[in-house]
């Protein structure tokens, strides 16, 4: 192992490095403070806070294999082949510094400036914890020639350090505990749960050797754990049921001071994103700084070297982060000498420092491999490029589905009674003119294809009125919400809520003129409602006629010259009833359908413009200010207007 993790004191342990605490009462009292819980995932942290104190000794230079074991009773068996726990007596509690560590509260995990540069554990409460919550627990140190022997119940000696023989020149720390069944809702080991941790920290800490024995019954087994290639292994076991994009997987690693940085990462073909981001061995779930260094970093190396190497064009839009990452398996692993864990589940690493060490680690190390492998960049930029394609594409559809339903729903005006037909080539919009008529063509519609749009009042002269001051008035703002497609350069005909618009407003000159109107004000603003085909006029009856049960509605007055003679020979000698309709209003909601809404016996005229610039000077001059030419044209609107069936 590497020089620089040496304990600063040399390999000599002095005794007044461990700082005295408390006793263990707390810990029995509560020990879900301590080890998080009380149930399966408390019972295996037990072992991790052991093994961690060896792979302490790992990280400090003096140890390289760590055996664990899952004895037949449920006790599990650590052992080390470190320093050896020491036994020297504590200067001032006149204590050896086996039963200090083991049986004060901290004593394990807080060592002042003399401990460990780099220290795991997630509580950092070390063995004496663990000591607390077993019912049985006993530690051996292999030291100066000896083995020297300590045992405890739950958190207390039973024993005072004994020598129990000679260990010749090996040393290393032997401990075995049997968590206490009063503690813990669960006391049996799972195989598969300790493997998986124990694999991860053989994966994190290279070269270092930790076994796995399970001695129960019909369990016996045991695995070996050692990866001299550290995390770049642990990717390339990440990556075993996925498919690789190029060869190799990028390692690299940068040693400061007292800290250091590894990063191993290899792109893969799918779309997710697994980066594990690890600091002293502890799974940083929550991220923090070596993550956030490491993803800033990626997205301007990647940036700057498809700009270099000219596979980015000017025009082209930078890589986005998350495009860069699609496909990405990375562990990002720091390990320092003061770890700052924050967030809820105190698995952020907040050190600042960590950042700028990965993000200039990543920046120099990742651009030198890009610039010497360029097929492997070539096919890494192009993976990201092609996410960032797919994610524009994305965009967009959301963006009009998002329009969309603003346009269906919520911005309709309340006036307007819509139809539930959601197809526009389907549905049809009645614009009315009055209340009462608008009341009896709600009532009279069929409801599925049918859309009714009252207009109250007079509607702007828009050919006078500008564009600002048109808009303000509400009933255009009504009839332009429930066309959905805009206005002026918004316009969009394929926004266009209903394939038939139709204007149905009295039969009599001031119905002519509300029409009129409102034909200039799409001519105006949306030409192509008209040039499409889109725009119509309801021809209500002029007349009805009634023998008995014969009824007929008349349309116009030549209409009703020859029924009132075909009637007359029908019918010689009898009353034919005639009613005069002046308004849409006299109409009751069945008599409205049945003349002027019911696709199976209405007229509708749909509204042509086959000359555009001739209908411009048509309007011009309709709507303008003289009145005569106006007057004639609202008498003879039917002129340009065309018979649909
Ligand atoms: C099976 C569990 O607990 N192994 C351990 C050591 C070695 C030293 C040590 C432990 C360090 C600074 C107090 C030896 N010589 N395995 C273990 N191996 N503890 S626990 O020291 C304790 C402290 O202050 C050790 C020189 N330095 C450290």
């Amino acid at each position: 192992m590497a020089s620089e993790k040496q304990n600063t004191v040399g390999n000599e342990y002095n005794a007044e490095q461990i700082q005295v605490l408390e006793g263990l009462e707390p810990v029995r009292k509560r020990p879900g403070m301590y080890i998080g819980s009380t149930s399966s995932r408390g019972l295996h942290h037990l072992v991790y806070e052991i093994v961690d104190n060896s792979v302490d000794e790992a990280l400090a230079g003096y140890c390289s294999h760590i055996q664990v074991k899952i004895r037949e009773d449920n006790s599990i068996e650590v052992l080390d082949d470190g320093r050896g726990m020491p036994v020297d007596e504590h200067p001032k509690m006149h204590k050896s510094a086996m039963e200090v560590i083991m049986t004060v509260l901290h004593a394990g995990g807080k060592f002042g400036d003399g401990g460990y540069k780099v220290s795991g554990g997630l509580h950092g409460v070390g063995a004496s914890v663990v000591n607390a919550l077993s019912e049985y627990m006993q530690v051996e140190s292999m030291r100066n020639g000896h083995i020297y022997r300590q045992e405890y119940s739950r958190g207390k000696k039973t024993c005072e350090v004994t020598i129990v023989g000679d260990c010749g020149n090996k040393t290393g720390t032997h401990t075995i505990f049997r968590p206490d069944p009063d503690i813990f809702d669960e006391t049996v080991f799972s195989f598969e749960t300790l493997q998986a941790r124990l694999r991860e920290m053989a994966f994190l800490n290279k070269g270092l050797k930790i076994t796995l024995e399970d001695e129960r019954g019909d369990k016996k087994k045991k695995e070996v754990y050692c990866y001299e290639g550290g995390i770049k292994e642990y990717v390339q076991f990440q990556n075993k049921n996925k498919t690789p994009i190029h060869d190799s997987i990028i390692y690299y690693e940068v040693v400061k001071k007292d800290s250091e940085v590894e990063v191993a990462l290899q792109w893969t073909d799918g779309y997710s994103e697994n980066i594990f981001s690890y600091a002293n061995n502890i799974n940083t779930v929550e991220g923090g700084a070596h993550l956030v260094g490491f993803k800033t970093a990626l997205t301007k190396v990647f940036n700057d070297y498809a700009r270099k190497a000219k596979i980015l064009k000017d025009k082209d839009p930078d890589l986005d982060g998350d495009d860069v990452r699609e496909g990405l398996t990375a562990i990002v692993s720091v390990k320092l000498s003061e770890p700052q864990f924050e967030g809820q589940t105190k698995t952020k690493l907040g050190n600042a420092s960590m950042r700028t060490l990965v993000d200039s680690a990543t920046k120099e190390e990742l651009m030198a491999f890009l610039e010497e492998n360029p097929n492997q960049a070539r096919i890494i930029v192009d993976k990201c490029i092609k996410a960032g394609r797919a994610r524009e594409a994305a965009r967009k559809a959301r963006e009009l589905a998002r329009r969309k339903t603003a346009l269906d729903s919520t911005s309709l005006p309340g006036k307007l009674a819509d139809c539930s037909e959601k197809d526009p080539a389907l549905s049809e919009l009645f614009i009315v003119e009055g209340d009462s008529a608008g009341g009896s063509a709600k009532e009279g519609r069929d409801r599925r294809t049918q859309a009714i749009l009252p207009l109250r009042g007079k509607i702007l002269n828009v050919e006078k009125a500008r564009l600002d001051r048109m808009l303000a008035s509400d009933t255009i703002k009504d009839m332009i919400t429930a066309f959905g497609c805009g206005i002026g350069k918004d316009f969009d005909a394929s926004k266009l809520r209903y394939h038939k618009i139709i204007i149905m407003s009295d039969a009599d000159v001031d119905g002519a003129h509300i029409r009129t109107l409102m034909l200039t004000l799409f001519f105006r603003y949306m030409p192509q409602l008209i040039e499409d085909g889109y725009i119509y006029a309801a021809q209500p009856p002029l007349f009805r006629c009634t023998v008995g049960k014969d009824m007929r509605y008349t349309y116009s007055d030549a209409e009703q010259e020859k029924t009132l003679a075909e009637m007359a020979k029908l019918y010689p000698g009898k009353k034919i009833d005639i009613q005069r309709y002046k308004g849409l209003g006299e109409m009751d909601a069945t008599q409205l359908w049945e003349t002027t809404m019911d696709p199976a016996h209405r007229t509708l005229v749909q509204i042509t413009i086959d000359d555009v610039a001739r209908a411009d000077q048509i309007f011009t001059t309709l709507m303008g200010d003289k009145v005569p030419p106006r007057k004639q044209f609202i008498e003879e609107n039917a002129q340009y207007a065309q018979l649909d069936f």
